[in-house]
């Protein structure tokens, strides 16, 4: 009985420490200036994007946009003419890109905007 147990008390600290390592990598997926996959990005209500550099590995690259309560935003990459992702007010909506290496653009387009809402995606 004892024996038992004490094995089944070392199974669940044996997957306690794997969950904790697995939580640790995601933080830094979402991390929008590290080489993660996803790039977290939140459009203000200031008309400023709160991360303005951001890189990438070439490939497809997911995005996680945030927008604040009182403005809609969205994020297109110049160069290309996609539209990431767009949404209403208050919502965080996720959308994907597929780019080669190179330096990128990113705007939100909507009028009186585009030139405070400019960002640098680097492409590697
Ligand atoms: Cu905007």
């Amino acid at each position: 009985m004892i024996r038992t147990r004490a094995r089944s008390l070392a199974v669940a600290t044996a997957a306690a420490i794997i969950l904790t390592a697995c939580g640790g990598g995601d933080g830094d997926a979402a991390d929008s200036t590290a080489d993660g996959d996803v790039l977290a990005v939140t459009g203000t209500d200031e008309l400023l994007w709160d991360v303005e550099t951001l890189s990438a590995s070439a490939g497809t690259i997911d995005f996680e946009l945030t927008f604040e309560d009182g403005v809609e935003h969205n994020l297109v990459i110049e160069e290309t003419d996609e539209v990431v992702a767009e949404c209403a007010p208050g919502e965080t909506v996720t959308g994907s890109v597929e780019l080669d290496a190179g330096t990128y653009t990113y705007i939100c387009t909507i009028p009186g905007h585009e030139s405070r809402m400019v960002g640098e995606l680097t492409v590697s």
